[in-house]
């Protein structure tokens, strides 16, 4: 059974979802640990109620992100983590963290990749008078929300819609493709290879699995 622990910073849906897919069986694995930077966050509580051992790790009790980073490392390593998930982390994480997880560090992004990289996703959809909009489960790398795309999910964005319409809609799709996800990793049919992610040995596309556009835009 492959040891998972999730990073959050605040409800944790996204890691409700896993947890879930833990406790069915659908996710062939067992959640360890859930570490929040932030104290107080509903995500805890969630953790206890599955019975998880929930950390809060302050970031803002730390000098600077190395420091940060190494206190979060040594406390995922003392899990004996096979997978990390990032479920609504907020905090950027050193190239250092992210070469210690290479190959098992996820995470998921509230939109279509390569589109709207960084923050306020959805409200940068609506500006842009975008009519679809989505999600992406993606591992990651040191370039911010870069790394290869391993699956997405789209939603149409309506005229009426504002920025919590479109959240809530998403979300929705969030709770269905991050647990299969991590699903296909605990089976061990997912790969990243440089800078590529692998289902089953063959490379996806930049959009991830399934993808059938024609423009990889
Ligand atoms: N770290 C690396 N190196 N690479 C990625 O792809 C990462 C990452 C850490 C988090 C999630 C990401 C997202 O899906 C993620 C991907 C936080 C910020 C950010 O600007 C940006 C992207 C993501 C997460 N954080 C501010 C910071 O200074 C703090 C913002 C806040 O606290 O509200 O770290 O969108
Ligand atoms: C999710 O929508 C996730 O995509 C997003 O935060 C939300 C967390 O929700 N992630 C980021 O914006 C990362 N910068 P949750 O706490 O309910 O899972």
């Amino acid at each position: 059974m492959k040891s998972i622990v999730v990073l959050i910073s605040g409800g944790g849906s996204n890691l409700q979802a896993i947890l879930d897919a833990c406790q069915t069986g659908f996710i062939a694995g067992r959640v360890s640990a859930v570490i929040s930077n932030k104290a107080g966050v509903y995500g805890l509580e969630r953790a206890a109620a599955a019975g998880v051992k929930a950390l809060v790790l302050d970031h803002k009790a730390y000098a600077d992100r190395t420091s940060y980073d190494q206190a979060l490392m040594a406390a995922i390593d003392a899990e004996k983590a096979d997978l990390v998930v990032l479920a609504g982390f907020m905090r950027i994480l050193t190239p250092e963290f992210v070469s210690h997880y290479q190959g098992r560090l996820l995470n998921i992004h509230p939109s279509l990749l390569p589109k709207y990289q960084g923050l306020n996703t959805h409200q940068r959809a609506i500006d842009a008078g975008d009519t679809e909009h989505g999600c992406s489960v993606h591992f990651v790398t040191a370039e911010l929300d870069g790394g290869p795309v391993v699956l997405q999910a789209k939603v149409p964005v309506f005229d009426d819609d504002d920025a919590a319409a479109v959240a809530e809609r998403v979300h929705e799709q969030e709770h269905r493709i991050y647990p299969l996800v991590v699903r296909w990793f605990c089976q061990d049919r997912l790969q990243h290879l440089a800078d590529k992610a692998l289902l089953d040995g063959q490379i996806l596309s930049a959009h991830g699995y399934a993808d059938d556009d024609d423009d990889n835009e």
